[in-house]
């Protein structure tokens, strides 16, 4: 067997791509992170957005694994803007001498698995090959970018953005003449910073999405003292709710209660800060139709309040999805910007986009003129970055291939057919709140490749029957999820790209205590559910 150039490589330099490598490298181990931006940071180098920020609480999503990492780090607000994301991963890849092993701007065209050698041979796209016994994918469950398919996109001559692709320089709006395509997360972060300084800002919203209050403050550095002497309790907390939050769900049924409970539950929870309202409501108002009409209701009021006039307040209340069935975007006064005299809201359900032109955009109904356009249209979330590379296993069969019709997965992070590939944060796994799932899911990787290591194992594989238990396991895990019953990237439905307009299982939706367990009972057994050898 030809030796490979590394015993490891990482493809992603983002909040997995840095921690895999730290783990790697304790294990003695040579390893290369290929990463195609400039530098670290993944999801927090690339969306540089006006008001791209966490919507998790920041201390419950920095890194848990150096106490010497969480005595050094402020944050200095509740939910931390990207520049300061971006600024502590660059500490983080600095106080661990992480750059070293990373080469930047180079992008993985294909991956190919050579059974005979048992290595991974990638090629970038400027061509260099390096060669590779173990693959870790690190490259995000949502960090492919779309161009969405609206005619006339190249020909318009004024500034054009894509929020996940923003330049490093300065942008500004002050005065100009604004357009924003989409309402998801995204776009109610970057809509409430425009709506600041622009001459005129246009919205092009297609689906409205339910919003709630983020709440956002500054840490002042007694608070900061505070939460720092809590950490040990606030990630005990974390790795016991459902999905790695601080919230989890409360253990009451919506029903159970009287109205006016009800009504003072979601009024409190609508007054605090972060994802309460979503993820530590009534534990039923996600699966029960009727407690998720009545909830929607209740923010549907909200909005309807916030919102002058009656008839902008209609068209920004979503009607074919239920509060909470999609990803719910936290804003901070994202309601109130439709009452300013620059902001206008386009309902592009009613008046469809026709074009882009040179000037602005052309609906059904009305010509537009812009002096800048920003797409904030989304991501090819979960298999997207998967489907980007060609990732070829044993025979040459393509994944893309063979994830169609959906991911088939062993725990979300090995495939069969894919020998020695385990990915992260890879459909399938638990993501909730990413950096508390990244750790564990880093750890298991690492004490995985330890464990053949030590027993000179050089080909892990998952089996047919380890693949059809979990896939089978995660699509029963979410019947009878609203969800599920839904349209968006959690369903894996982007009508920008051929062939992704069928909902597909692609998101585990169980509780990551149960996921862990799982996994470690394979760990537990020696990881006889793989294939070794
Ligand atoms: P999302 O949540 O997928 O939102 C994309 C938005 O762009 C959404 O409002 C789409 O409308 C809209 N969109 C997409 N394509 C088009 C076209 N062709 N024409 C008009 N409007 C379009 O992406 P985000 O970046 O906001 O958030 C992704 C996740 O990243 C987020 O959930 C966080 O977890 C971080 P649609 O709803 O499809 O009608």
């Amino acid at each position: 067997m030809k030796q490979p150039d590394f015993e490891a490589i990482i493809i992603g330099a983002g909040m997995s791509g840095l921690y895999q490598l730290h783990r790697l490298r304790q294990l003695g181990m040579k390893v290369l992170v290929l990463e195609a931006g400039t530098g670290v940071g993944g999801t927090w180098y690339w969306n540089r957005y006006p008001g791209a920020r966490f919507d998790s609480e920041s201390y419950s999503y920095g890194y848990s694994w150096s106490k010497e990492l969480l005595q050094d780090w402020d944050w200095s607000e509740h939910f931390a803007p990207q520049p300061e994301t971006e600024r502590y991963l660059n500490h983080v890849a600095d106080r661990f001498d992480l750059r070293r092993d990373i080469r930047f701007e180079s992008r993985v065209a294909s991956a190919h698995w050579n059974e005979q050698d048992r290595l991974w041979v990638l090629t970038l796209t400027d061509g260099t090959v390096f060669t590779c016994r173990f693959l870790v994918t690190a490259i995000g469950p949502l960090s492919a970018p779309v161009v969405p398919k609206i005619e006339g996109i190249p020909s318009f001559k004024g500034e054009a953005y894509y929020t996940a692709l923003w330049p490093k320089h300065p942008v500004s709006f002050a005065g100009k003449r604004v357009a924003v395509i989409g309402t998801g997360a995204t776009g109610v972060q970057t809509i409430q910073e425009v709506a600041k300084t622009a001459g005129s800002l246009t919205v092009f919203q297609r689906t409205p999405n339910w919003c709630a209050p983020l709440l956002n403050r500054p840490i002042p550095k007694e608070e900061m003292a505070q939460i720092r002497a809590g950490y040990p309790a606030l990630f005990d907390r974390c790795q016991q709710t459902f999905a790695g939050f601080l919230h989890t769900a409360d253990p009451r049924h919506t029903f159970e209660v009287s109205q006016e409970e009800r009504e003072a539950f979601w009024e409190k929870l609508y007054n605090e800060p972060g994802f309460g309202i979503w993820v530590g409501n009534f534990m039923d108002v996600l699966t029960n139709r009727a407690a998720n009409a009545e909830l929607s209701a209740f923010v549907a009021r909200k909005i309807r309040e916030r919102v002058r006039d009656p008839a902008v307040a209609e068209k920004l209340i979503p009607t074919n999805h239920g509060f909470g069935t999609r990803r719910v975007p936290l804003e901070t006064r994202y309601y109130e910007v439709y009452n300013q005299p620059n902001v206008r809201l386009v309902d592009i359900k009613d008046t469809p986009i026709e074009r882009i032109t040179e000037t602005g955009i052309v609906t059904a109904a009305e010509t537009f003129e812009f002096d800048m356009i920003v797409f904030a249209t989304g991501f090819d979330a979960l298999t997207g970055a998967f489907d980007r590379i060609d990732f070829r296993g044993v025979d040459g069969v393509r994944l893309r291939e063979h994830w169609q019709g959906g991911p088939k997965t062993f725990l979300g992070v090995q495939v069969q057919g894919f020998p020695n590939m385990m990915m992260l944060m890879g459909p399938h796994t638990a993501l909730g709140n990413l950096p508390r799932s990244i750790e564990y899911n880093v750890d298991w990787v690492s004490r995985l490749i330890a464990f053949l290591r030590e027993r000179g194992i050089s080909r892990a594989e998952a089996t047919a029957e380890g693949v059809r238990a979990w896939t089978e396991h995660v699509r029963m895990m979410g019947e009878g999820l609203l969800a599920n019953e839904v349209d968006s990237w959690f369903t894996g439905i982007n009508r920008n790209i051929e062939g992704k307009t069928t909902r597909i299982i692609a998101r585990y939706s169980g509780s990551a205590p149960d996921y862990r367990k799982r996994c470690e009972e394979v760990v537990a057994a020696g990881y006889a559910e793989l294939a070794l050898g």
